[in-house]
């Protein structure tokens, strides 16, 4: 099934094929290059792709150990079906399907569709299976108890987005590639690859910056390799970037430095209003609270506005945490009222080739957006996106009442380790009546489940990053067919999820697949004929579904979007370019972007403007808090990813990386050694992590990495248990959320620290 796309002779003399395809592991995208070697059922050697349009030859580490996640023993390669003494055995997909068709519909039948839960983890954003069909299984299952991976994640900054651009996915993405100041809060791109910026080879684009002339400067509690690169970095304390952001707003204000008009898709009033809000919130007043220097703020203010073009990028760091919406708002009303909203060099909106929601429907103008349009059962949190909270999910299965959640569906998520407080929600999901998992390891969430559905290999499915393809700094778009065929009764992962469909649908355990797949298809068709922007206005379904035959499945669901996305593209033009097809630098979309109601970015809306109350109390906090209370963290490396491939030798191998960053005076004041043991303890949880004592963070701040804690009972990951570390999310607190979106916070938890010889009382 790989493509001769190109023919290498092997060391020993023989012709290897390379096949093309765009890395799935995160959000860069990059182009590798594979030598299969079919018979093996393997590759033999993973490189970058010189000529892929946008990574231009970059690949890392965890590009390189996809062989390894092939090839990996402990990778599910057939259901695994729970037995009475509580082990797995494998089981045939149809004798998995009929478990589940005999489970599923009773619990629906008995409690109603909210006593099903779904949650859906982060490599779902990148798998096709889950990006075309999810929102049917899920809509199929009719629940409204879905939790994501979303909610511990980027929420914060798509709800602000929504707010101001009117959805989303209208996100405003760093020029990186033409800007002269990148301001970086909370993202440490040098080792994460960038997030809502996808832009691989970060390092080579922020030095880009420095040799012509321009700035960088970073926001981080820790000096991060990000931090390291840049001219500035400012040490800040944790949660305090909307302060930060005020004070900056307030120098630009009171200088008189902002754009004149800052932009004419924005109204007077609105302006007036972030004016009048900036007005509290001096350098000299935040300067207690961020901890940051007055005058460092003020000369940041002044570079950023008077720089050609500049542009504030936030990330994790300014997302889960107690302002994230707030902070994520700011950013951009710093990008607006500086006038580097929608220019070269500022932030901007890409064009995705398979289109978005500010593709589709009247340019300009829209519904907006609407949160809260039920709130969680339990603890009354509200809807954002169509989903409830991550932090409210163990709550919702352990706490009896009407609307327990009863059964779970896990997709490509491992919300054990990823979400606060484990602890709780690994005792609840045994509370279950019934779990399935479609996954591809066992881990510290499946191992819970009664029935897991495996996928196939990344190298056995066919890869088109609809989603981050959306949030480039460059238009592009890239189609990966699959390098090796599927082993034999290996369902591809959609069809997989559309026999769930069937089952949710009454339709039983063998369902006609390919029906439902036409069935998704002619109603996407359907949308489109009606829609008398799209190229197939008033055309007849059965024709469209004839043309884009034979293709069924996540194929045809490409092509059709191709098709009528922005540009004159079809999935056989991808298919005869296998480096992808540059789409050009981004270029100004407004105010053709916006769905807003009003057809303005609407710089100031309501729901954020009260929030500022809450940036008061903060102020006032900060004058009382106890100088000695330590905060807690997280950070990332770049040969990690989030919970799920550390079972990879070529990732763990080195020096151990689940480490508690201690600054050296926290160390020397608590008698914290390097490389000892020391007791971390939080409102809800303790663990034990090896200290390292280093200059590289801000002191009262303690880091450690998430992801971590392999070695619960019932994990199948040797390699993994061998690297086990501990896992920061028994520290996070699940009733501490972002009262906007319901995010959790994860930076800036209370924590205390003793030396292990200490002995920690019991449990937290
Ligand atoms: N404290 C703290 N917690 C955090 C974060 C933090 O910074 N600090 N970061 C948060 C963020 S940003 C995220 S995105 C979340 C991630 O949270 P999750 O998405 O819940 O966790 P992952 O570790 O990404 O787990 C991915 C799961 O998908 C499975 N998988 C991998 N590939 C495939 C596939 O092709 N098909 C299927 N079906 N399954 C597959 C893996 O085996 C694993 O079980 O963690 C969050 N948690
Ligand atoms: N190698 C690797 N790459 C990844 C992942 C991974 O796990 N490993 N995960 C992927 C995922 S799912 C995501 S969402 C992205 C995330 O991408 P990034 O947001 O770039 O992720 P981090 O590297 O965790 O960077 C967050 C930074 O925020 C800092 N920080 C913590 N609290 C605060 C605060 O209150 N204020 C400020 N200003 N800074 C703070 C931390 O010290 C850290 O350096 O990375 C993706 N890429
Ligand atoms: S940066 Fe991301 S996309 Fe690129 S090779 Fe590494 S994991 Fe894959
Ligand atoms: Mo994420």
């Amino acid at each position: 099934m790989w493509r001769l796309d190109e023919c290498r002779m092997s060391e020993y003399g023989h012709p290897m094929p390379v096949a093309f395809r765009t890395c799935p592991l995160c959000e860069a995208t990059c182009g590798l290059a594979l030598e299969v070697d079919a018979a093996a059922h393997t590759v033999t050697k993973v490189r970058g792709d010189a000529d892929d349009v946008l990574s231009h030859g970059f690949i890392c580490p965890k590009g390189v150990s996809i062989k390894e996640l092939h090839d990996d023993a402990d990778r599910v390669r057939t259901p695994l079906v729970r037995q009475a003494d509580g082990s797995f055995a494998p089981a045939t997909w149809d004798e998995a399907f009929a478990l589940i068709a005999r489970r599923l519909p009773a619990i629906v039948e008995e409690h109603g569709r909210d006593a099903v839960g779904a949650y859906v983890g982060n490599p779902a954003a990148h798998s096709l299976a889950f990006l075309l069909y999810g929102k049917v299984l899920l809509k199929a299952i009719g629940t409204k108890q879905i939790f994501s991976a979303s909610t511990v994640d980027q929420y914060p900054k798509q709800a602000a987005s929504a707010l101001l651009f009117g959805s989303g996915t209208t996100v405003a993405i760093p020029d990186l590639d033409r800007t002269d100041f990148l301001l970086c809060l909370g993202a440490n791109p040098m080792a994460s690859n960038g997030s809502l910026m996808t832009a691989p080879d970060v390092r080579g684009r922020l030095r880009a910056i420095r040799r012509r002339g321009g700035t960088i400067v970073v926001v981080d509690p820790r000096r991060s390799r990000t931090a390291r690169e840049a001219d500035e970095h400012l040490a800040i304390r944790p949660g305090t970037d909307a302060l930060l952001l005020m004070a900056l707003l307030h120098v630009v204000f009171d200088e008189g430095l902002e754009a004149t008009p800052p932009s004419p898709h924005v109204s007077d009033d609105d302006l007036a209003t972030v004016r009048a809000l900036a007005r509290d919130f001096a350098p000299e007043a935040v300067a207690p609270a961020t901890g940051l220097d007055a005058d460092a703020i003020r000369r940041v203010a002044r570079a950023f506005a008077t720089a050609p073009s500049a542009v504030a990028y936030g990330r994790i760091g300014t997302t889960t945490q107690a302002f994230g919406t707030t902070a994520s708002w700011l950013i951009d009303v710093l990008n607006v009222v500086t006038g580097n909203l929608d220019r070269p060099g500022g932030a901007m909106f890409p064009l995705p080739a398979g289109g978005l929601p500010n593709t589709k429907g009247a340019p300009g103008r829209g519904r907006g957006a609407a949160f809260g349009r039920w709130t969680s059962r339990v603890r009354g949190l509200p809807e954002v996106f169509g989903e409830l909270p991550a932090a409210a999910l163990a709550e919702e299965i352990d706490t009896p009442g009407a609307g327990r959640i009863r059964a779970l569906l896990t997709i490509a998520g491992n919300p054990v380790i990823s979400t606060p407080n484990s602890a709780r929600l690994a005792t609840a999901l045994d509370a279950l009546d019934f779990m399935v998992s479609v996954d591809i390891y066992v881990n510290e969430t499946t191992r819970h489940a009664d029935v897991i559905l495996p996928a196939p290999s990344p190298l056995e499915k066919a890869h088109f990053d609809l989603v981050f393809q959306g949030f480039s700094v460059r238009n592009h778009a890239n189609w990966s067919p699959p390098v090796l065929p599927r082993p034999a009764g290996m369902p591809d992962e959609w069809r997989t999820v559309l026999r769930l469909v069937g089952v949710v649908t009454g339709q039983g355990p063998d369902a006609d697949v390919a029906a439902i797949d036409d069935f998704v298809a002619r109603a996407a068709i359907g949308k489109e004929v009606a829609d008398e922007r799209s190229p197939w206005h008033g055309r007849d379904v059965e024709d469209v579904l004839a043309e884009l035959a034979p293709r069924t499945g996540t194929e045809r669901m490409v092509d059709l979007l191709l098709r009528t996305g922005p540009y004159d593209l079809t999935l056989a033009d991808l298919e005869a370019r296998p480096h992808g097809v540059d789409l050009g630098p981004l270029a100004p979309r407004l105010p053709e972007v916006l769905r807003t109601p009003s057809g303005r970015v609407e710089l100031a809306p309501p729901a954020l403007v009260a929030d500022v109350a809450r940036l008061h109390d903060a102020l006032d906090a900060a004058a009382d808090a106890d100088p000695g209370q330590l905060v807690l963290i997280g950070r990332r490396h770049l040969r990690s990813n989030n919970s799920w491939m550390h079972n990879l030798p070529l990732l763990v191998r080195g020096p151990e990386r689940c480490t508690l960053h201690v600054h050296p005076d926290d160390a020397a004041r608590l008698a914290l050694v390097d490389g000892a043991p020391a007791g971390v303890r939080s409102r809800v949880g303790q663990l034990t992590a090896t200290v390292e004592v280093t200059e590289d963070i801000r002191p009262g701040v303690v880091s450690l990495p998430h992801g971590w804690g392999h070695d619960l009972d019932g994990v199948a990951m040797g390699v993994a248990r061998a690297h086990a570390g501990v896992n920061s999310n028994v520290l996070t607190d699940e009733t501490a959320v972002e009262p906007l979106t319901g995010t959790a916070i994860l930076n800036g938890i209370p924590v205390t620290l003793t030396p292990v010889a200490a002995p920690l009382a019991t449990a937290g």
